[in-house]
């Protein structure tokens, strides 16, 4: 949340920075502005859309060889321009993500020393600092070393100064930031994305390193403030992941994408030809021997991948597996197991609750860790022992879902490898489970060919205000993720529930005004979900309901059904999640929602 992108150069940094914050708007994009100096420190804030702010700053004629951007995701003070960063003190402009949780303390002192405040927000206390600490002498970098010393919180910065119009200085602590390695020139940034098309070559900054860029070099310090080598990496993302092609909306695009996003994550799976324990790293064979059971800690869509993966492991591999919130398990005193195997799931690897988590597991002496992540080099994965990447590509639209899809393809790899490891996967199972993976980007190209009928679905969907999903064994995370998606993209309020558990409660909510979505495939529990599907109608509800053309199941009176592929055995939730995507995607186009950066929302949840 919030994109940081910076730049030092000779030539007019101002296209980068518009560009770099563009490609940055889905961390955060209720305001945006740009700092830039030459000769003095000129300013552009506008809340909004970064294109506002892009026409603010062409009609102002700003033009400057060194300058930061910003779009925000406000966590402290509303959504106003005077809140959007940029933030000025004195000669210095200052970009930040995430949160200082002694802000209210520094205000006071700051206020003391004569510092008036013109924004509500945590981060203007960083700028006030920073200047005050510049009046020692010693110039920005050491203020800047003074200045978050005294900090408490999470933190990306980085900070230009008038009086210094020859260097940049940035610091990481708690949030994602990156040196970019250009030629005459060097940037900064949240993500590669915002600087991929000047530089491929970057230096992720670790917890508490600063930085002093100019435009011949960068300098990384340590957190003793001591010079120190960081690897430089070579960033292998694609224009073209971020571009949107023929499409309307990233997230149709990365729907469509899910056969090649799984084909590719396979891959690994394939070219090892079979479930082997390098998948996850090199001393995985060691780690993932006699592990006791498994705990996933995770957030959001996520977290559905972990309760998804919950059935198959115990299921499968026979090992108990609870699967807990990551803002949850980092508050309470959980009981450790250092058998235990810890597995985090994490789209970004930079997602800040479930980093937590894993500090936190840490602390207690689990040392078995596994990440589940998308993105390369980033936070989680490092700070884990085993890891094993999805290859999704850049996934850009809020709402997750070729992330999601690939999780369960690696939650599927490791719970067949914990099976053959514990001797539970014989080689025929093997061989059929490779086989089924395999023919997974078919199956889910099949469930996407059914995009036209779930549109007429969704039309109907648009004009409602509330919704039930209900699924049950490992069908019920899909309906948790479809009602998920519906809510955070159309806002419609929706809420799923294990079908088994209508008559438990919910089943007071219906009447013909709720339409109740049911994900019916041809397992064992189907007979299960037809019955608890006549309780609904019994109570008038309309049932809409994704049933696997095998499952017997035809439409009636008050019951839509559209028929899914054959039942694909154990990879079923992976293809029953494709329709309900399309349904929340068509139905938030109905209601004319902005699609890829719903309301409120913003990726990668790099603060509390
Ligand atoms: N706390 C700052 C930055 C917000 C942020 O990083 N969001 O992800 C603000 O509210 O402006």
């Amino acid at each position: 949340m919030c994109g940081i992108v910076g730049a030092i150069a000779g030539r007019d940094v101002v296209p980068l920075l518009v560009d770099g914050l563009k490609r940055l708007e889905y961390r955060g994009y209720d305001s945006s502005g740009i700092a830039v100096v030459n000769g003095g420190v000129r300013r552009v804030r506008r809340t909004g859309r970064v294109a506002e702010m892009e026409a603010a700053a062409l009609a102002e004629g700003v033009h400057a060889d060194m300058g930061i951007g910003h779009t925000r995701w406000a966590t402290h003070g509303g959504v106003t321009e005077s809140n959007a960063h940029p933030h000025i003190s004195g000669g210095i402009a200052l970009v930040h993500n995430g949160i200082i949780e002694n802000h209210e303390q520094q205000r006071e002192r700051l206020q003391a020393l004569g510092y008036a405040f013109e924004s509500q927000t945590d981060t203007e206390v960083i700028a006030h600092l920073i200047d005050h600490h510049l009046k020692s002498g010693g110039g920005l970098l050491r203020a800047l070393q003074a200045a978050v010393s005294e900090l408490r919180g999470a933190y990306a910065l980085a900070v230009v100064s008038r009086d210094e119009p020859n260097r940049m200085v940035v610091a990481r602590m708690g949030c994602p930031l990156l040196v970019g390695l250009g030629e005459g020139e060097n940037f900064v940034a949240s993500d590669v994305s915002a600087i991929v098309q000047s530089t491929r070559r970057v230096i992720f900054l670790e917890e508490g390193d600063t930085a002093e860029l100019t435009r011949d070099g960068v300098q990384v310090f340590g957190v003793e403030r001591q010079p120190v080598e960081r690897e430089v990496h070579v960033s292998d993302v694609s224009l073209a992941s971020l571009e949107l092609g023929p499409y309307s909306h990233f997230m149709q695009k990365e729907i469509h994408e899910q056969p090649r996003a799984i084909a590719d994550t396979i891959e690994a799976v394939m070219d090892e030809a079979g479930f082997v324990p390098e998948l996850f790293g090199a001393d995985a064979a060691e780690v993932l021997a006699d592990v006791s059971s498994v705990q996933i800690l995770a957030c959001g869509t996520s977290y559905y991948a972990g309760l998804t993966a919950r059935y198959w492991i115990e299921g499968i591999a026979g090992l108990p597996c609870s699967v807990e919130i990551a803002s949850e398990y980092r508050y309470r005193d959980a009981v450790a197991d250092p058998r235990q195997l810890i597995v985090t799931i994490s789209q970004s690897g930079e997602t800040l609750d479930t980093m937590e988590a894993l500090k936190y597991a840490k602390s207690l002496g689990q040392e078995r860790t596994l990440s589940i992540c998308n993105v390369p080099e980033s936070a989680i994965p490092r700070a884990s022992r085993l890891v094993h990447y999805t290859r999704a590509g850049a996934e850009i639209g809020v709402a997750s879902t070729k992330a999601f899809t690939t999780q369960l393809v690696a939650l599927f790899s490791l719970t067949c490898t914990l099976a053959r490891l514990r001797g539970r996967l014989d080689e025929a199972t093997e061989a059929r489970h490779l086989d089924a993976l395999r023919r997974l980007p078919g199956d889910i190209q099949h469930a996407l060919n059914l995009e036209p009928q779930v549109r007429a679905w969704a039309d109907r969907f648009a004009s409602k205000h509330h919704a039930l999903f209900l699924g049950r064994g490992v069908h019920y995370p899909i309906a948790l993720e479809g009602a998920l998606k519906l809510k955070e993209i159309s806002y419609i309020h929706a809420e799923a529930y294990p079908a088994g558990e209508l008559k438990h409660g919910p089943l007071a909510l219906v009447d013909a005004a709720m339409p109740v979505v049911v994900i019916a495939p041809n397992d064992s529990l189907l007979e299960k979900v037809k019955s608890n599907i006549q309780e609904v109608r019994a109570r008038g509800g309309e049932m809409y309901v994704f049933a696997d053309a095998d499952a017997g199941f035809g439409p009636s009176e008050g019951v839509h059904v559209i028929r899914t592929p054959r039942h694909v055995g154990v990879l079923s939730p992976i293809v029953h999640v494709i329709p309900v995507q399309m349904l929340a995607y068509h139905a938030a186009l109905a209601r004319g929602t902005d699609v890829d950066k719903p309301r409120n929302l913003a990726k990668s949840v790099t603060v509390e």
